[in-house]
């Protein structure tokens, strides 16, 4: 029987992937952890318990009290806050991952998933259709946290047997909790914003494309790549995962079929820098063939169900 930790629950991807995995291992089997509270539906369906992953002593006490066997690691600090500071972001973003790794060596907890992100990249690596092995030469902290991150979790992997497994995820869009501090933060923000004023003002420029991915799809494919048998994994580093690639005109312009007065001006902040260094779109063939990544949602689709989902959150329509 799988026990499994969630540490990060009260953020974006954590608020959803919790729930998924109730559904499917039992709601008492899934122990959700955050440093801040949860949300109520977290609380309510199953264990919550506030959980410093920094806390080195009170990580492994909780592994093996509760009898973990896999783990998802999802603390860090996203890429525009990492930039505002920067020790402060690569002390907290290696040490988390770093505690787990060694608490999953040392506990029966050796399933670990991390997330690994499109920041692996840089403004050398071939920008379209960014393969699973290139030049990786990162330059932001949150990006040379990702990339040093993937080294060590092959490394725990090849050295002392921990299952490590990740994805490098594009810019997730969801609905139900919003991202904090990323750079592809302004996919989510338009759509709140459409549905408030009808207008937004976009922190990256027109044309500046970017892998997104929406969080259905995102909690699917994980939960499936965990669940992938060990055999079929060639890689154990981070699998590319593509989504889908689209500008802010592009979004605006989706928006705009159900909203046709959506206005949108575009004033460039400290983030374009990071996102003109990041792929405009990327090969995820090895995921696909490795253990069956799949995606549903297409801009069209994505967009949809976005604005439907808000308009039901703040108008309660
Ligand atoms: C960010 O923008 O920092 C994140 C990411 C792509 O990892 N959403």
């Amino acid at each position: 029987m799988e026990r499994i930790l969630v540490i990060g629950c009260s953020g974006q991807i954590g608020s959803e992937l919790v729930l998924e995995l109730r559904k499917t291992y039992g709601n008492g089997n899934v122990f959700a952890t955050d440093i801040k509270n949860a949300p109520e539906e977290i609380r309510e369906t199953g264990p919550f318990q506030i959980l410093d992953v920094l806390d080195y002593k009170n990580l492994l006490h909780f592994l093996v009290r509760h009898k973990i066997t896999q783990v998802y690691n999802l603390a860090a600090v996203l890429s525009g806050n990492a930039e505002k500071i920067p020790l402060q972001a690569w002390d907290i973003n290696m040490r988390a991952l770093m505690n787990t790794l060694q608490a999953a060596q040392q506990s029966s907890a050796k399933k670990l998933f991390w997330p690994s992100s499109i920041a692996v990249f840089g403004p050398t690596t071939p920008r379209i259709s960014t393969p699973q092995l290139t030049v990786m030469e990162p330059n932001t902290v949150y990006g040379i946290s990702k990339l040093a991150g993937e080294r060590w979790g092959e490394y725990f992997y090849n050295k002392y047997g921990v299952d490590f497994r990740s994805v490098r995820y594009p810019g997730l869009i969801s609905y139900k909790t919003e991202p904090g501090g990323g750079t592809t933060d302004y996919a989510v923000e338009i759509f709140f914003e459409a549905i408030k004023k009808n207008c937004y003002e976009c922190f990256l420029s027109e044309d500046t494309a970017l892998p997104m991915m929406f969080m259905d799809d995102a909690i699917k494919n994980t939960i499936k790549l965990m669940d992938a048998d060990p055999e079929k994994l060639s890689l154990r580093s981070s699998y590319n995962m593509a989504g889908i690639s689209f500008t802010p005109k592009q979004l605006a312009a989706e928006i705009s079929k159900h909203q046709p007065d959506f206005c949108i001006e575009y004033k460039p902040d400290f983030r374009q820098a990071i996102a003109d260094s990041w792929p405009a779109s990327i090969d995820d063939s090895v995921a696909r063939a490795d253990w069956g990544l799949q995606d549903e949602f297409d801009l069209e689709k994505m967009s949809h169900h976005m604005l439907t989902k808000i308009d039901e959150k703040i108008n309660g329509i």
